[in-house]
């Protein structure tokens, strides 16, 4: 009876796949994953339930997962040098609500970066966080707008005493003064949360800040931003075991019943190919990031944080209201297949978020295709004739983009091909 409907549904999804591989893809939260991790998407696990704990579950039927989990679970602790690693969580803000159940009470103050200094809505008063209390106070940031104000933030600290300080954002250029803060939130009780969504895989690859080194109590995740795993979120600690019995019920049954069996198995083997790869993939995004700024800010774009060297994370911000602002450029360059997004910049007030300042502008995507500085210069060069000269750009956008196609830092990588002994004599195999 519906077949037409489900051709249809069937023809959108292949129309996805073949368009979005035509274009140069530079929304800063997404990502791919390998051809291997791919080919494991719907497998058996997509209809199993597994609640509870490997060896604990609630269903029977569960030894492999079990054995996957345990595994994941160990990798992660290794990858990240901490004591505990929630993996149940399936998403990064159904991880940041295991957390804000169990640590926040109504009447909690909580600090926060606020939405146009790149906070994400689930650290706020209309997301996840604002069900657990509604006193919740912005970080002050210094004047360039992409750093947090430290002398001022101490003094709220001392005077608010709040409960938790969330650090980590989405318009994520440079790393959070976690060190600095630890000392005055130790004496005051605060407890710093560092949400690190953006830059999980810049962490694991040891380019960026460590977070649980520098002081914070715990950090939470999704996993596929520039860590390049199945969508999915996370929680890691070196926190005392009663404290994780909370983050453990927060989990379980607190923000999820069945954790998504076929996507954590995905996750188990992204694992193995960041333990692997992320300390290449991490510098690489890193250098190309400030290569795409530097290019677009020669080609006359307001890139932001210039005196700071425009970025250390994979991403790049530009203030494009001479261009008519964020909504018309990222609909200009959809329209010649380049995905980017449209940001609020931190200038600007909240009402702004349907046609803010600024674009936000992500490489980890293109840099997992194997593009370096040159392509960065040469897709500045695209956007720039795109909305700049106000000239069409597709037609190279699809060509320049059929050259990148391999998913790099992978074991989809061709391998040196090996020699065999046949009949005691070595082959090629
Ligand atoms: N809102 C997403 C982002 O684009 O940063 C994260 O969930």
């Amino acid at each position: 009876m519906y077949v037409k409907e489900i051709s249809e549904i069937e023809n959108l999804i292949q129309k996805q796949a073949q368009w979005r591989n035509r274009c140069i893809n530079l929304i800063a939260s997404e990502n791919i994953v390998s051809q291997r991790v791919r080919a494991q998407a719907g497998s058996d696990f997509a209809h199993r339930y597994a609640e509870g704990h490997p060896g604990e579950r609630y269903y029977r039927g569960t030894s492999y997962i079990d054995e996957i989990e345990n595994q994941l679970t160990t990798n992660l602790k290794i990858l990240f040098a901490c004591d505990h690693a929630e993996v149940r969580p399936i998403s990064g803000t159904n991880a940041n609500e295991a957390v804000f159940s169990r640590f926040v009470c109504p009447g909690d103050v909580v600090m926060v970066n606020s939405t146009p200094a790149g906070g994400h809505i689930s650290h706020h008063r209309e997301g996840s966080l604002g069900k657990f209390t509604k006193n919740i106070i912005d970080i002050p940031l210094t004047a360039d707008g992409y750093h947090l104000d430290l002398e001022k933030t101490m003094y709220l600290i001392e005077k608010a005493r709040p409960k938790i300080i969330v650090l980590g954002k989405s318009l994520f250029l440079f790393p959070e003064p976690v060190q600095e803060l630890s000392e005055v939130c130790r004496q005051y009780g605060t407890r710093i949360m560092y949400d690190a969504a953006h830059v999980l895989g810049l962490i694991a690859g040891k380019q960026f800040q460590r977070p649980l080194k520098e002081g914070a109590f715990l950090m939470t995740a999704s996993t596929h931003k520039t860590y390049y795993g199945s969508q999915r979120g996370l929680i890691l600690s070196n926190m005392e075991a009663d404290d994780w019995r909370k983050i453990d019920r927060g989990a379980f049954p607190g923000s999820s019943s069945n954790h998504h069996l076929d996507t954590l198995a995905q996750m188990a083997i992204s694992t193995y190919e960041m333990m692997e790869f992320s300390e290449q993939y991490a510098v690489d995004t890193i250098k190309n990031a400030k290569a795409l700024a530097a290019a677009l800010d020669r080609f006359g774009f307001d890139v932001q944080a210039k005196e700071f060297g425009y970025t250390e994370s994979h991403q790049v911000a530009v203030n494009v209201r001479d261009f008519r602002g964020g909504e018309r450029v990222s609909r200009n360059l959809e329209i010649n297949d380049i995905i980017i997004n449209m940001n609020m910049l931190p200038h600007e007030p909240l009402k702004s978020h349907d046609h803010p300042d600024g674009i936000r502008i992500g490489v980890q995507e293109m840099t997992r295709f194997g593009m370096g500085a040159v392509e960065m210069e040469h897709i500045a060069e695209l956007i720039k004739e795109c909305i700049i000269d106000r000239k069409p750009v597709k037609e190279e956008v699809n060509r320049f983009r059929s050259e990148y196609q391999r998913v790099k830092y992978s074991y989809d990588e061709p391998q040196p091909r090996q020699l065999k002994v046949l009949d005691g004599k070595r082959v090629k195999s």
